[in-house]
């Protein structure tokens, strides 16, 4: 009898545990997949993601593609309702002036570590438009400036206006850039590409405004992907380019388009580039993803 009570108490443990890892196991087959919000493919960042998904063995992510501003959307969103959500993040970035954000450490160094941004113009530029090469090759700034100039953008909408505010308020960095350069009449027509990220908006109004409203020059900026901007550069498409992120972000663009341009050095050092989280959420490093994929399903 006892023992038979025993036994009953035994099987129904058993049947319990049972049904226990039954659950589970059916659902670790629908457990939902996380997303890590990406942007447009061509980036280089989209590129490092994928290999992060590898060395981290994220399978159980997907890289959802989008835009600059689709995934700031998705952040705006996710950040309004504290929900957990991961972005495919950079700096300079307004996203970083606007809310609370960290990025996941990246033990692998995936995302590269000393990381630049580079000026990339088209060969017989130096011969053809000495004083645009010269300004190009003196352009540098910090990459608060470039923020600042993001998030007017963010508030106003027209990043010529901003850019040429920026140019105003800062005068002095302005005119070592263009030291010994005459403003001429009947200037030629110089062609920029860049790619519709904030930070290219950014840097390429600049770049504009200061040849357009200092040196003379018509100016026509021209928005691609980012496999076209480097390709334009090296047939001699257009003129140049301020957004060669390097060496490991669009490393693989270098490597293709390299030989065949000419990359002036750095106009920006010091950019991070990685997964972004928002504060509240409670992981801190890439190597956490893989066991919460379930909370950022959104
Ligand atoms: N970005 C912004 C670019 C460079 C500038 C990080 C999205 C990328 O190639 O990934």
């Amino acid at each position: 009898m006892r023992k038979s009570l025993g036994m009953k108490i035994l099987i129904t443990l058993l049947a319990i545990s049972f049904l226990a890892v039954g659950c589970t196991g059916g659902k670790s087959g629908k457990e939902a997949r996380g997303k890590i919000i990406g942007i447009d493919p061509g980036a280089g960042i989209m590129s490092s993601t994928e290999r992060a998904m590898e060395e981290y063995g994220l399978d159980n992510f997907d890289l959802i593609e989008g835009s600059d501003a689709t995934m700031a959307a998705a952040l705006a969103d996710a950040v309004k309702n504290e929900k957990w959500i991961v972005v495919t993040g950079w700096s300079p970035h307004w996203k970083f002036a606007k809310f609370d954000l960290k990025y996941l450490d990246d033990p692998k160094k995936v995302y590269g570590e000393a990381e630049r941004i580079d000026t990339i113009v088209r060969k017989g530029l130096k011969e053809d438009l000495p004083d645009v090469y010269t300004f190009l090759d003196n352009f540098f700034w910090t990459l608060e400036d470039m923020q600042q100039i993001q998030v007017w953008n963010e508030e106003e909408s027209d990043p010529y206006e901003t850019a040429k505010r920026w140019i105003n308020e800062n005068e002095e960095k302005v005119n070592e850039w263009i030291e010994g350069l005459k403003f001429k009449e009947d200037a030629p027509k110089v062609e920029l590409a860049y790619v519709e990220w904030t930070s290219e908006v950014a840097s390429t109004n600049v770049v504009k405004a200061v040849l357009q409203e200092k040196l003379g020059y018509d100016v026509k900026i021209t928005s691609v992907s980012a496999a076209a901007m480097w390709q334009a550069v090296a047939t001699g498409d257009v003129d140049g380019s301020v957004s060669a992120w390097l060496p490991t972000t669009q490393g693989a663009y270098m490597e293709q388009f390299g030989d065949d341009l000419e990359n002036l050095g750095p106009n920006l050092e010091g950019t991070i580039l990685g997964l972004v989280v928002p504060e509240y959420v409670d992981i801190d490093s890439i190597e956490d993803l893989k066991t919460n994929a379930d909370k950022f399903n959104k």
